[in-house]
């Protein structure tokens, strides 16, 4: 057996395609097919080695391909292809078809139950002393789910076994913001993998590979483009080159889509007016459409963003969203395609003054009083909460509102609140805590996933759309851990009743292997990794306390409040928190369901994660948890902080047990977040002492013995400047360089003698890349160039929440006397800025 396995690895390495020589950079996702150990291998020894693929489709042939690309690159086992469907009976053979198919070739199968379309079953029979394995779907697109389905459980090495399942609902989409210059909104991981510089791309092949991460988790269909879309989108020239995307997905059974703006007939069809009930408006839209699916036979239907920041829309004519959407339907309709309508309908305008005026109403008011008006082919796409995807929020009470009409949930795997990929953030926990909230609808058992999966109010066509945003870096999401997001989606898509530990256990598997250390480690970090998250950015309901202003990444707290966005906590000097009940406030609770309503409305029903989401509170209220308000920020921002910096250490227990470029690069970035936790729990913990005027009862905010200051540092060069917002900086200034040589600053140290760890706190803008240099007495002891690891988005020129970042020297020996000395080389329009040195044990 040794001998058998060591000539399948040298003829891999041989004919040059060992199995993930390459695939190690992430570009295979969690579809690497890493070859099983040889116990494992033992467990598929009497897999057939022949395929019998009957349907004959783009899709079912590209099933086949892909049974025999995993089973080879798995088990090294050369599957061939029976040109002739009948050799099934004279050899072992997996056979792919539609029920039908399968049954008029092999009579004595029946399969179990009826498969949906969509569906798939696994099942062994024997015929004439032969096994066949069957791989029945519903259509082509469940006999490739079925592939997927099997291959991953032969990457888990799980035991092989009868096997069924169907989605949950037909629309399992993502949606893209890229642009067609080739930027992406919100992406973090590259340029985008469809569009450059105003044209779909040369080489798809990116696209290829994408279609096949979708469809091994069951997703069907992706909008490509921005919802705040080009206009170009709909010009002849561009439909024709959009069909390519179509093409390249198609094997894979996804559906390209495209996300349109309603002035379309105006703008591209140089009509009067885009009003919606213009005849001739209906007739472009018809037009377009017939134009649209003559080159793209398979085309899934349009996302609109409408009368939304800066969207043109329907009331621009006093119409509805209803109107709008249905024109647009109607022309979908004869073809099979759909519109998903997007929610996120709200004025930016409001009014900080109106206490009654509240962002978080504006999808129910904007649509709860259309429901049953839309067209069949028309789906609201509703983002989980009412704000926008901070890092918790409610469940949208829309989902309720809608019971006579098609809904989708629309979850966001980009980061964009929530740490753009340069924090580890697993959001399945999240989507599950939204999917199960049972909203109480007509006073019974409604959860979330439900009604979107169209049960609760029996709607045909709901569905799941998730904002991936991948983009050209290798591994697709930029942090290795962050494709557990969209893998996760996918799955919940599928099934939304699978656990979090079910997804990430697949995931963790699949992506770095089956050993039990790698996969117990990678499943705890990830598992805790939002309530983290949550813990050093926003708690208690009131939102990701980012720059909203900005590129929504580090903290700025007051940017939240005193303008029209209406992503306000209300906060003074007495108490913080949104007072959104009935009785005393927006109302907003009002729009939840009674029960539901009830339980959010009281002050000591309401769950402390909501509190600031729907009550405005003082600091000195005592929560569940026993802590004031004001004592649990801390205690949370600090508990967050130090959880995150363990993450480092946790990781390194794997070194040797992954490939070493995941292994460095996730390091690298485990070392940045717990870096960036530290900016995230100062910024927010010194804002809230200062305007509750209330102390930390265990003296850390505000109090920092171990470290020193840049400005009370020995400048030669450096200058102090102020830092905006101030919570971002100890005293809320720095230093920085402003000359062309290096600029110095020094300290003499009066530690007990001792080994120490330096870290330095200083600022990275993308204007530049500076050098750094730590000397000791003279000597250096360490050296780093400030040029790495922020997000993409990261554009500040300014030292702020999102710029600030540690560079850590350990293990250093100090003794009394000691002179430290800090050189920062600016570069470009870089600074080298500093804030504060901090040496600890
Ligand atoms: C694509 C938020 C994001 C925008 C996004 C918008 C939307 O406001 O910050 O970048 O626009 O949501 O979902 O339409």
């Amino acid at each position: 057996m040794y001998f058998r396995n060591a000539i399948v690895l040298l003829t891999w390495a041989l004919l040059g395609s060992a199995p993930f020589a390459q695939a190690e950079n992430g570009s295979a996702g969690w579809l690497r097919y890493a070859p099983l150990s040889q116990r494992a291998a033992q467990l598929y020894e009497k897999i057939p080695r022949h395929v019998v693929e009957i349907t004959n489709t783009p899709v079912a042939r590209n099933a086949a391909n892909e049974l025999m690309r995993g089973i080879h690159s798995m088990l090294g086992n050369d599957l061939q292809l029976a040109s002739d469907p009948s050799t099934f009976a004279i050899q072992d053979s997996f056979v792919l078809g539609t029920p039908a198919e399968i049954h008029a070739l092999v009579p004595a199968w029946k399969a179990a139950g009826t498969i949906a379309d969509e569906g798939f079953s696994i099942s062994e029979i024997t015929v004439n002393g032969h096994a066949l394995w069957i791989i029945a779907g519903g259509a082509d697109r469940g006999e490739l789910y079925g592939v997927f389905h099997l291959l991953e459980q032969i990457a888990q090495e799980k035991p092989l076994s009868s096997d069924a399942e169907s989605p949950s609902s037909p629309i399992r989409w993502v949606n893209q913001w890229d642009n067609l210059n080739g930027s992406i909104e919100r992406g973090y991981a590259g340029r985008s993998i469809f569009f450059d510089n105003g044209h779909v791309r040369t080489d798809l092949t990116r696209v290829s590979d994408y279609g096949r991460l979708l469809a091994s988790v069951g997703l069907n269909g992706a909008a490509v483009n921005n919802v705040n879309s080009d206009l170009r989108t709909l010009e002849p020239e561009m439909i024709h080159e959009l069909a390519r995307i179509a093409d390249a997905f198609r094997p894979c059974g996804v559906r390209m889509s495209l996300s349109v703006d309603l002035s379309s007939p105006q703008v591209v069809g140089h009509l009067s007016t885009f009003d919606p009930i213009d005849p001739n408006v209906a007739t472009w839209w018809q037009s377009k459409v017939d134009e649209i699916y003559k080159e793209i036979p398979d085309f899934g239907g349009f996302v609109i963003k409408a009368d939304s920041e800066g969207r043109v829309g329907p009331s621009k004519y006093g119409r509805t969203p209803a109107q709008a959407a249905n024109t647009v339907a109607r022309a979908l309709k004869p073809h099979g395609g759909v519109v998903l309508y997007r929610g996120f309908v709200y004025n930016n305008h409001l009014d900080w003054n109106d206490l009654k005026a509240d962002r978080a109403r504006a999808g129910y008011d904007n649509f709860h009083a259309l429901d049953g008006t839309f067209e069949p082919n028309v789906i609201i796409q509703i983002k989980h909460g009412p704000i926008d995807f901070q890092v918790r929020e409610p469940v949208s009470p829309l989902f309720a509102a809608l019971r006579h009409t098609n809904q989708a949930i629309e979850l966001q795997v980009t980061q964009e609140y929530i740490g753009q990929q340069r924090h580890m953030v697993f959001l399945v926990p999240m989507w599950k805590a939204v999917l199960d909230t049972d909203m109480r609808a007509e006073n019974r058992s409604t959860p979330v996933k439900e009604i979107v999966e169209g049960k609760s109010f029996r709607q045909p066509l709901g569905g799941f759309v998730g904002v991936a945003n991948v983009g050209l870096d290798a591994d697709w999401l930029h942090h290795p851990m962050a494709m557990a997001n969209l893998y996760g989606f996918g799955k919940l898509a599928w099934n939304p009743d699978l656990t979090t530990d079910q997804i990430v256990d697949s995931w963790t598997r699949l992506t770095f292997g089956n050993d039990p250390k790698v996969v117990s480690t990678i499943d705890a970090l990830q598992r805790d990794s939002w309530r983290v998250y949550e813990q050093y950015t926003g708690p208690l309901g009131i939102g990701t306390l980012t720059n909203i202003l900005g590129i929504h990444y580090g903290p700025g707290i007051d940017s939240a409040e005193h303008n029209g966005w209406g992503q306000w906590f209300r906060g003074d000097s007495q108490g913080i928190g949104m007072d959104r009940t009935v009785a005393t406030g927006t109302g907003y609770i009002g729009q939840y369901p009674p029960e539901l309503a009830k339980v959010y409305e009281s002050l000591t029903a309401c769950p402390d994660e909501l509190l600031l989401f729907m009550h405005h509170v003082p600091y000195s209220y005592v929560l569940h948890s026993g802590k004031t308000l004001i004592q649990y920020v801390y205690d949370s921002h600090y508990a967050g902080a130090e959880t995150a910096a363990t993450y480092p250490a946790r990781w390194q227990q794997l070194h040797g047990l992954i490939d070493d470029e995941r292994y460095e690069q996730t390091l690298d970035l485990f070392i940045y977040q717990a870096g960036h936790a530290i900016v995230w729990r100062d910024a927010v913990t010194r804002w809230f002492q200062r305007i509750s005027g209330i102390p930390d009862r265990q003296g850390r905010v505000g109090n920092y013995p171990d470290r020193i200051v840049a400005e009370d540092m020995a400048a030669d060069g450096y200058a102090p400047v102020d830092v905006t917002p101030w919570e971002a900086a100890s005293n809320g200034q720095a230093v920085e360089c402003n000359r062309a040589a290096s600029c110095t600053l020094t300290t003499k140290l009066d530690r007990p003698a001792g080994a120490y760890k330096i870290a330095v706190q200083y600022f990275d803008l993308r204007t530049g890349a500076s050098h750094y240099e730590l000397l000791l007495n003279g000597n250096p002891i360490g050296h780093w160039v400030a040029d790495a690891t922020l997000p993409p988005a990261v554009v500040d020129k300014q030292l702020d929440g999102s710029t600030g970042t540690r560079f850590t020297v350990r293990g250093v020996s100090l003794k009394p006397g000691d002179r430290l000395t800090l050189r920062g080389t600016p570069d470009g329009e870089e600074p080298a800025p500093v804030d504060y040195i901090e040496i600890t044990k």
